[in-house]
């Protein structure tokens, strides 16, 4: 059975064929900033917030933002954790995710051993998705310690996100990584795309509505941004911006 935040994705998926996730990180902006860009974002049409990054390292910051953004927004919040000291008892779920080209078992499972009974307890929705690294990788590629796919060989995307599928995980997020100057490029998503049945995220360096264009239209149905909105100037009006960009008619 689906949980509340996965059926919500999958209906609003269906309903609106591709939708926007704003990033928002602990490390980077203040609790109360994290508060003011989700309200925005919400205003401008984003379908969830994502809170997380691949540095957190207090759970303080994050429970912190996590309170004070539920109170800013009605829109679902997900945690993106890099390992169990990203998990918040105060988001409505949090993405299972196992970083498929870590050449470290921690981010493949060992994170992953020491989360789950805590999310267990917690009793927070879990949502299994397979998290690959392609081009520059920036921040969560180093921390990860991922083998880099090149976007000259989209055949090896296709492959880890066909492994996802096949493990019987729900989504697979094709990573360029957080400020990345080059982000997924449409022939990879495509490829990736045309193989897959369950549903692709992509995000990293997607910073205006053509490149968020170029992506949906490639086949992504989710599209996250982070960086966009980090400054926190006319956070509506770019969301915005990108929410109708993105929007297929279905
Ligand atoms: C990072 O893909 C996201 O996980 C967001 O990337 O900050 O480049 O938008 P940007």
């Amino acid at each position: 059975m689906k949980g509340k935040v996965e059926q919500y994705l999958h209906d609003k998926i269906k309903q609106d064929g591709c939708i926007h996730i704003t990033l928002v990180d602990p490390d980077k902006s203040s609790g109360y900033d994290c508060a003011s860009i989700a309200r925005e974002a919400e205003k401008g049409g984003t379908a969830i917030i994502m809170v997380g990054g691949s540095t957190l390292a207090a759970t303080q910051d994050l429970d912190d933002a996590v309170l004070r953004i539920k109170k800013e927004v009605d829109i679902p919040v997900i945690l993106f954790p890099n390992g169990p000291m990203g998990i918040s008892r105060h988001a409505d779920a949090i993405w299972f995710m196992s970083l498929l080209n870590s050449q470290n078992t921690y981010y493949l499972i060992d994170a992953h051993v020491i989360s789950a009974p805590l999310i267990k307890k917690l009793g927070l929705e879990a949502i299994p998705m397979g998290y690959i690294i392609a081009g520059e990788g920036c921040v969560a590629g180093h921390i990860g310690q991922a083998r880099l796919i090149s976007y000259k060989h989209p055949q090896l995307a296709v492959g880890y996100s066909l492994a996802a599928e096949t493990f019987g995980m729900k989504f697979v997020y094709l990573e360029g990584g957080s400020g990345a100057s080059k982000p997924i490029p449409p022939e990879m998503i495509s490829a990736v795309k045309k193989n897959l049945s369950i549903h692709l995220i992509v995000g990293g360096g997607i910073r205006n509505p053509e490149a968020a264009k170029a992506a949906s239209v490639a086949g992504a149905d989710i599209i996250v941004t982070g960086t966009l909105v980090e400054e926190e100037a006319q956070v509506q009006e770019k969301i915005s911006a990108i929410v109708s960009a993105i929007k297929k008619s279905v």
